[in-house]
């Protein structure tokens, strides 16, 4: 059986991505990553990554398109990823190291975990809009 991470690329209204430091474990500790976590037995995609944007960031976020499908991550895991955007609050780092916003000029001035990487890149060409 498949086990799904979720992600959200959060964008703003001038086209920034928000990315997201790890805290831990110490083998990811310091890489940047898309906001998200582990689906829960019995929850559906859409509202895992609701709560985890809640839970990590204070944030409610809404949805919009998927980038691309299932990306592997270790293990049985895959990722799968959202546009979305922040409908209600301010991101604070409640669980991450530090949070940024990166223009399209600086999507790649950040470490992003070998994951998080090629959806990143797949990203770019949503900057414009969701
Ligand atoms: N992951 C990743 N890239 C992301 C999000 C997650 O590579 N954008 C990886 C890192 C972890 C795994 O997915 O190995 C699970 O992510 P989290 O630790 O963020 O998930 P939870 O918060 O649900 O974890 P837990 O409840 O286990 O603490």
């Amino acid at each position: 059986m498949k086990k799904v991470v979720v992600g959200a690329a959060i964008l703003d209204g001038d086209g920034r991505l928000l990315a997201a430091q790890r805290a831990e474990p110490p083998e990811l500790a310091g890489g940047w990553e898309l906001p998200g976590g582990k689906v829960d037995p019995g929850e559906d995609d859409h509202t895992a990554l609701v709560r985890e944007c809640l839970e990590e960031l204070g944030v409610v976020v809404a949805a919009g398109t998927q980038v691309g499908g299932d990306w592997p991550l270790t293990g049985d895991y895959v990722l799968r990823v959202w546009l979305a955007r922040i409908i209600e609050g301010e991101p604070e780092a409640k669980e991450h190291l530090e949070l940024r916003w990166l223009t399209a000029d600086e999507l790649f001035d950040v470490a992003w975990l070998p994951a998080d990487l090629p959806i990143v890149r797949a990203v770019q060409g949503h900057l414009g809009g969701i």
